[in-house]
């Protein structure tokens, strides 16, 4: 079982990918921000549940969808909104956008928007750690769609090959932009595609962050002791539509009725649940850390909007 001190990490993790989020999906519709966002509200009890295992030394590869990844890492709040607006103080002085958020001190080496871009970046820094004998694990995040990219199962093999500390772990919200799952591949069985590789492989509700959280730490144990890597398929499920601030069942990728029943697995409020049942963190301690949280966004926002353009670089 969680500790209450762990489950206070986890809350404060999940909150404030969630009111970040909601707090962008806000004033996105000012149109100051200077990118397109792709949102992660839904999905936050994968990055939550897989970063309270990682040390600030192990590193993270995220996507287009990384504020979740940046946030859960620990990342600098104020630096990745200021990002988001183009300013000059962002992670990426402004230039990079909501796709491209890095925080190299604790860990968050970048994100990607090319489709499995992360994964072969991650097993390099495996490959680092190993040859230069540093005890730290890389982990790239990724979609359902990306294991449909070449480099995906080249980076399995290589991994396995040279026994290198990866956790692969995979968000599947079952579809990629408008396409979903079964109209791309065969069988919905991603946690099986390290198994010729000898990698083991995890199915996991990527909605329960208590079950991220153990099959996580297992997972870094395994790659630490020299066994070499692991893949986590953690299913869940996108909330916001692709793109934006909306969400998209109008589209007719999604029906109303599987939107409901995903939003009541929210991943928050379930892990709310399992905090009362197991008595870890208090309603009214869980409102004070909401509280602060919201607090710290909308300084972040201020500080943001006040800030200096990017300069561009000729
Ligand atoms: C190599 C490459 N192919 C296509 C695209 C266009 N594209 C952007 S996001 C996306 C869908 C990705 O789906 P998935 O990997 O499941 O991640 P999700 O958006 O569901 O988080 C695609 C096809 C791209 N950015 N890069």
């Amino acid at each position: 079982m969680m500790d209450p001190k762990t489950a206070a990490d986890a809350y404060s993790r999940l909150i404030i990918i969630r009111l970040t989020e909601e707090a962008i999906a806000e004033e996105y519709k000012q149109q100051e921000m200077k990118c397109p966002v792709h949102l992660s509200i839904g999905q936050e009890a994968v990055a939550a549940g897989v970063s309270l295992c990682l040390s600030d030394q192990d590193v993270v590869f995220s996507t287009h969808r990384c504020h979740s990844h940046y946030l859960a890492k620990n990342g600098d709040l104020n630096r990745m909104i200021a990002e988001l607006y183009g300013k000059k103080e962002g992670c990426a002085k402004g230039l990079g956008g909501s796709m491209h958020l890095i925080d190299e001190g604790v860990g968050m080496m970048g994100s990607s928007a090319i489709v499995g871009g992360s994964i072969p970046l991650a097993v390099g820094a495996a490959l680092s750690f190993k040859m230069f004998n540093q005890p730290h694990i890389a982990v790239p995040y990724f979609g359902d769609g990306a294991c449909e990219e070449g480099v995906f199962h080249e980076s399995l093999n290589f991994a396995a090959l040279k026994k290198l500390p990866v956790i692969f772990v995979c968000e599947n919200n079952a579809v990629a932009t408008s396409s979903p799952l079964l109209a791309r591949r065969p069988a919905n069985n991603i946690f099986q595609h390290g198994q010729v590789f000898g990698i083991p492989g995890y199915q996991v509700d990527g909605n329960d962050l208590a079950s991220v959280y153990a099959t996580a730490k297992r997972a870094r144990e395994h790659a630490a002791s020299g066994k070499g890597p692991v893949l986590i398929e953690a299913r869940t499920y996108r909330i916001m539509g692709h793109v934006g601030p909306q969400q998209d069942c109008s589209s007719g990728l999604r029906t109303q009725e599987e939107w409901d029943q995903w939003k009541d697995a929210c991943p928050i409020k379930r892990f709310e649940a399992y905090c009362d049942e197991k008595n870890l963190l208090s309603e009214s301690e869980r409102e004070t850390m909401r509280r602060s949280t919201q607090l710290q966004i909308q300084e972040a926002f201020e500080i943001a909007k006040a800030g200096a353009p990017a300069e561009w670089i000729a």
